[in-house]
C-alpha cells in the first residue's frame, strides 16, 4: 500500500520516478504493537507535483515525437518519497521487485520493463537509492540531487544527474563572498548530505581566501524549538552580517518562522539553489529580513505548452489518489465521493502525531478554477528543477533512442552487437547514458564529462520587492564557465542589487579590519577592541591561540584566554595615579616637598639669625629648592608613562640630586677647610684660610653644570621612551620607560654618587669641628643614609617587576630625600624654633665658618 503511486497505462517501456509529494512521514510511536507497514505522509508539496507533471509532460512529448523512439511508447511509474530516506528506499526496492513486497526480483514491475529511474529529490535520498540501484548497475538520473559526493563514479556507478554538482555552487559562494569583500560570515547547513557537504566545500574554499567563519550551525533534522531558537540567537548576536544557508526549503522553513518572530534586520542571507526561488520561503512576511537575499539558481527555461499541460488536471479525469489530494489542498475543500474515508483515517493518525490536518468542511464542486488561486503548482515563472526533470527524461529517452538505432555488427558491445530495446541489460543503457550528447530545445547541450555531472551554470538572483506585495527574483549576475568548462567566473551587476540594509548599501567590509597574523582566524572590529575566532581549539597550546591543526600566536598585544580559543587584549600595567600605592607615594612626595618649603619659610623668617647666616645662606636655599625638586620628581614616576614623563623623571632626578649634592659639597669643603684651619691655628696660629662664599657657589655651579651637560647629551643622543614590556609577564603588558642608553644613565647617577662620596669624605673630615652645632656631623649622617638607601635600592630594584619596580624607585627617591631633609634641616629647625638661646654666633661657631654677607 505505497501511498502516492502514479502509473501510466499501455506502454512498452517504463521510466521510474521518485518525487517528494509530501514533506514528511507521519511519526508513528507505537510501531511495536503493530504489524510493520508503510508509513503515511503529510504536508502536500505542490512544487513536487509540478516536477512530476514535467516528467509526464516530457514523456508525452517524446511519445508524440517521431524523431525519438518512434517505435515504442514510454510509460512511467512514480512513487512518493515523502522527503524521507526510508520511503525512497522502499520505493526503490519496489521498482526492482515489481511487487509491493520488498524482495529484490529484477525489473518486472508494472507489467512492462523498467528502463531507468529518475530522482530522488534530495541528495540524501538519492545517495540511499543510488547505493541500491548501483548494486545492479541500474541507471538512475537525478534531477535535484546536487551533493558533490554523488559525482563519485566508484561509489555510485550508475548515477547521473542533470543538475550541476554543489562543489560548483560552493565555489560560486566563495567567489561571491570574495567579490563583495566580506571577511566574516556565518554558515547554516541542513542536517543532510546536501547541507553538510555544501558548507564543507564552501568553508574549505573560503578559508583559502582568508575569510573567517563566525559560526557554523546545523539545522535540526526533526523540529526542535530549543535548537532553532539557539540558532536564531546566534544569528542575531553575531557580528557577522552575512549568513550562508545551504538547505532545502522544507528544512529551512522552521528557522525562517522563528526568525520572523524576532525583528532582526541588517543581515544579508545568501541562499543555496534549493531555496532561492522557493515559495515556501519567499513569503511577504519574511521580506523584512529576507529582502535583498542573494542566491544561486540553476538554469531556467520556458517550456512551451507546459502551462496548458499543468492546468489540464482534474480529479474526474485522473484516477490517481494524488490528484484528489491535490485538488482538496489547492482549493481547500473536501472531495465528496469515496475519498472521505481515507482522509478521515489519515487525519486521525495525524492527530496522534500531534499535527492536525485540516479537513475543510466545504465540499469540492469540481468547478474550482486555477485562475482564482495563487498556487505554486501553476506558477511557471521559475521553471528550474522542473526543467531539470524535463532534461532527465530526455537524457534517458535519448539514450534509449541511441540504443535503438544501433546497427548490428558495428554496435558497441562484444562482437559489434547491439542491445534490444525491449530486452536490454541495465549496463547497456548505462553505456549510452554516459555517452549522452544532445541538445535540448533551449539549445542547452547535455553531456556528462568524465564524471556524472553536467556543466555548471548558475543565475545569481536577488530578492526584491515587486509592486510592494510580491517578491521577485531579479537576475543580477551569473556564474559560469569562461572557456573550457574548468575555469569559472562570477559576473555581477553591482548596481542592480537591492540591499536590505539601513542605508541600502552593501554591507561594508570596511567596518572590519583584519589583523596581521590572525587573518585567517579572527578579526578585530574597529570600535570594540574585540577579537573573534573561528576555529575550535586544542588545549596543548600555551600562550598562543590554538586550532585543530596548529597553534597560532596571538599578536603581541594579545594573549589567549583561558579556553585558548581566542586572543584577548592583554592587561596593561603601570603604576596608576588612582590606585592606593600611587596615591600614597604622591602624598608622601607632596608632604616631603611641603616640609622643605616650610623649612625654607622658616629660614626666610629667621634669615638674620646666626644659624641661618652661617655657612652661606644662598646655598642652603638652593639645597631646599633641589629637595623640592627631587620630591616632586617622584610624581613623574606615577601614572601612565609618556615619552615626556620618561625623560622628565630621569633628568629632574639627576639634576635635583646633583644640585643638592654640589651645594652640600660647597658647604662641606668650607667646613673641612675650617677644620684644617682650626688644626693649623693650634699649630701655627697663623694663615687663616679664607674660603670665599663665591668659591662655594662656584663649586655648586660646577657640579650642576657638569650634570646639565651630561643630561643634554643624553637627551639628544638617546632619549628615554615609553616601552611596552611584554617579555617579563605573559598575561600583561607592562608599560615602562626604556632608558635609552644605560651608559648615559649610569654616568648621570654615577656623577651624583661621585658628588655624594666627595660630600661624605669632606664632611667626615670636618665632623669633629668643635662647634656646638656641628653641621658636618649631620651631613655625614645624611650622606650615610643616602648611601644606604641607594645601595639597598639596587637589589630591590632588580628583583621586582612591573609597577612595583617603579614603586621601589620612588621609595628610594623619597627615602633619600627625607634622609637629607631629616639630617640637614631638622636639627637646625629644632634649634631655631625650640632652642633659640643657642642660636647665637658664639655657640653656632659662625666665626669659624664664613659668613654669608
Ligand atoms: N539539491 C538538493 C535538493 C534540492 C531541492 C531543490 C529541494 C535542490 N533544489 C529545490 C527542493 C526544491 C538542490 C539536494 O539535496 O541535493
Amino acid at each position: 500500500d505505497l501511498h502516492g503511486f502514479v502509473e501510466s497505462k499501455n506502454h512498452e517501456l517504463i521510466i521510474g520516478g521518485l518525487f517528494p509529494f509530501h514533506f514528511r512521514t507521519i511519526y508513528n510511536n507505537d510501531t511495536e504493537s503493530e504489524e510493520s507497514r508503510s508509513l503515511k505522509c503529510e504536508g502536500f508539496n505542490f512544487r513536487a507535483l509540478r516536477w512530476t507533471r514535467a516528467m509526464m509532460f516530457a514523456i508525452d512529448e517524446i511519445n508524440k515525437r517521431m524523431d525519438i523512439l518512434p517505435r515504442i511508447t514510454l510509460g512511467y511509474q512514480i512513487f512518493d518519497t515523502c522527503f524521507t530516506i526510508s520511503k525512497s528506499v522502499e520505493a526503490t526496492l519496489t521498482f526492482l521487485t515489481g511487487q509491493n513486497e520488498t524482495h529484490p526480483n529484477f525489473r518486472c514491475s508494472a507489467g512492462a520493463p523498467l528502463a531507468a529511474v529518475i530522482g530522488a529529490g534530495g541528495s540524501a535520498l538519492s545517495i540511499a537509492t543510488a547505493r541500491i540501484l548501483g548494486l545492479y548497475y541500474f541507471p538512475q538520473v537525478g534531477y535535484a540531487s546536487s551533493c558533490s559526493v554523488l559525482s563519485d563514479n566508484f561509489q555510485f556507478p550508475s548515477f547521473l544527474r542533470t543538475i550541476p554538482s554543489d562543489s560548483m555552487q560552493s565555489n560560486a559562494f566563495a567567489s561571491l563572498v570574495s567579490h563583495f569583500g566580506w571577511p566574516w560570515v556565518g554558515t547554516i547547513a541542513a542536517d543532510d548530505d546536501y547541507g553538510k557537504y555544501g558548507i564543507k566545500v564552501f568553508k574549505e574554499e573560503v578559508e583559502r581566501r582568508g575569510v573567517c567563519i563566525a559560526y557554523s550551525e546545523t539545522l535540526p533534522r526533526i523540529y526542535n524549538k530549543v535548537e532553532i531558537e539557539r540558532i536564531v540567537s546566534k544569528i542575531v548576536s553575531s557580528t557577522a552580517n552575512v549568513v550562508i544557508i545551504f538547505s532545502s526549503d522544507i528544512d529551512l522553513s522552521p528557522l525562517m518562522e522563528a526568525i520572523a518572530e524576532t525583528n532582526i534586520t541588517g543581515k544579508t542571507f545568501l541562499s543555496s539553489e534549493a531555496w532561492t526561488t522557493s515559495a515556501l520561503i519567499a513569503k511577504p512576511k519574511y521580506f523584512s529580513f529576507l529582502g535583498g537575499t542573494i542566491g544561486f539558481a540553476i538554469r531556467k527555461a520556458e517550456i512551451p505548452g507546459f502551462q496548458k499541460f499543468l492546468l489540464d488536471i482534474h480529479p474526474e479525469h485522473g484516477t490517481d489518489d494524488l490528484v484528489y489530494e491535490f485538488w482538496e489542498e489547492a482549493f481547500n475543500c473536501t472531495w465528496p465521493t469515496q475519498r472521505g474515508a481515507f482522509y478521515t483515517n489519515m487525519s486521525i493518525e495525524a492527530t496522534v502525531a500531534g499535527r492536525q490536518r485540516n479537513i475543510s468542511p466545504t465540499l469540492c464542486t469540481g468547478k474550482e478554477k486555477f485562475s482564482d488561486i495563487l498556487n505554486t503548482y501553476t506558477d511557471v515563472s521559475e521553471l528550474r528543477i522542473t526543467y531539470s526533470v524535463y532534461k532527465a527524461i530526455y537524457t534517458i529517452a535519448n539514450a534509449l533512442h541511441q540504443l535503438d538505432i544501433c546497427v548490428p555488427g558495428i554496435g558497441p558491445f562484444p562482437g559489434g552487437s547491439c542491445a534490444n530495446l525491449l530486452e536490454f541489460e541495465p549496463w547497456q543503457l548505462m553505456y549510452y547514458l554516459r555517452r549522452a550528447d544532445f541538445t535540448v530545445f533551449t539549445n542547452e547541450k547535455i553531456t556528462f564529462r568524465d564524471t556524472a555531472d553536467v556543466a555548471g551554470y548558475y543565475d545569481v538572483l536577488n530578492w526584491q520587492w515587486h509592486d510592494n506585495d510580491t517578491i521577485s527574483f531579479v537576475k543580477v549576475g551569473e556564474y559560469s564557465s569562461v572557456v573550457d568548462g574548468s575555469k569559472y567566473e562570477l559576473r555581477i551587476d553591482n548596481n542592480s542589487i537591492f540591499w536590505n540594509t539601513q542605508n541600502g548599501q552593501k554591507l561594508n567590509a570596511i567596518t572590519y579590519r583584519l589583523i596581521g597574523l590572525c587573518v585567517r582566524y579572527g578579526m578585530i572590529e574597529l570600535d570594540t577592541i574585540k577579537l573573534f575566532f573561528v576555529r575550535k581549539y586544542l588545549t596543548h597550546c600555551t600562550d598562543s591561540f590554538s586550532d585543530a591543526r596548529e597553534c597560532i600566536t596571538c599578536l603581541s598585544d594579545y594573549w589567549s584566554n583561558t579556553h585558548k580559543n581566542e586572543c584577548v587584549l592583554k592587561e596593561v600595567e603601570f603604576l596608576a595615579t588612582d590606585e592606593a600605592l600611587g596615591i600614597t607615594l604622591i602624598f608622601l612626595a607632596v608632604f616631603g616637598a611641603s616640609l622643605v618649603i616650610a623649612f625654607a619659610i622658616l629660614y626666610i623668617m629667621y634669615r638674620e639669625t646666626a644659624l641661618v647666616k652661617a655657612n652661606c645662606r644662598s646655598l642652603s636655599f638652593l639645597i631646599q629648592v633641589s629637595l623640592v625638586c627631587t620630591f616632586m620628581t617622584s610624581i613623574f614616576f606615577v601614572g601612565k608613562p609618556q615619552n615626556w614623563s620618561c625623560m622628565a623623571r630621569q633628568i629632574t632626578l639627576a639634576l635635583g640630586f646633583s644640585l643638592c649634592l654640589s651645594c652640600i659639597l660647597g658647604k662641606t669643603i668650607v667646613l673641612m677647610l675650617a677644620k684644617r684651619a682650626a688644626k693649623s691655628k693650634l699649630a701655627e696660629k697663623s694663615s687663616p684660610i679664607n674660603f670665599k662664599p663665591l668659591y662655594q657657589k662656584i663649586v655648586a655651579a660646577t657640579g650642576l653644570t657638569i650634570q646639565v651637560g651630561i643630561c643634554t647629551v643624553y637627551l639628544i643622543l638617546t632619549p628615554p621612551f615609553v616601552y611596552k614590556n611584554m617579555e617579563s609577564q605573559n598575561i600583561k603588558i607592562i608599560l615602562e620607560c626604556n632608558e635609552g642608553s644605560i651608559e648615559f644613565l649610569c654616568s648621570m647617577f654615577g656623577f651624583d654618587v661621585f658628588l655624594a662620596i666627595l660630600c661624605f669624605l669632606t664632611a667626615f673630615v670636618a665632623r669633629k669641628l668643635p662647634d656646638n652645632f656641628n653641621e658636618a656631623k649631620f651631613i655625614t649622617f645624611g650622606m650615610l643614609v643616602f648611601f644606604i638607601v641607594w645601595i639597598s635600592f639596587v637589589p630591590a630594584y632588580l628583583s621586582t617587576r612591573g609597577k612595583f619596580k617603579v614603586a621601589v624607585e620612588i621609595f628610594a627617591i623619597l627615602a633619600s630625600s627625607f634622609g637629607l631633609l631629616g639630617c640637614i634641616y631638622v636639627p637646625k629647625g629644632y634649634i631655631i624654633l625650640i632652642k633659640p638661646e643657642r642660636n647665637t654666633e658664639e655657640i653656632v661657631g659662625g666665626k669659624a665658618a664664613t659668613n654669608d654677607k
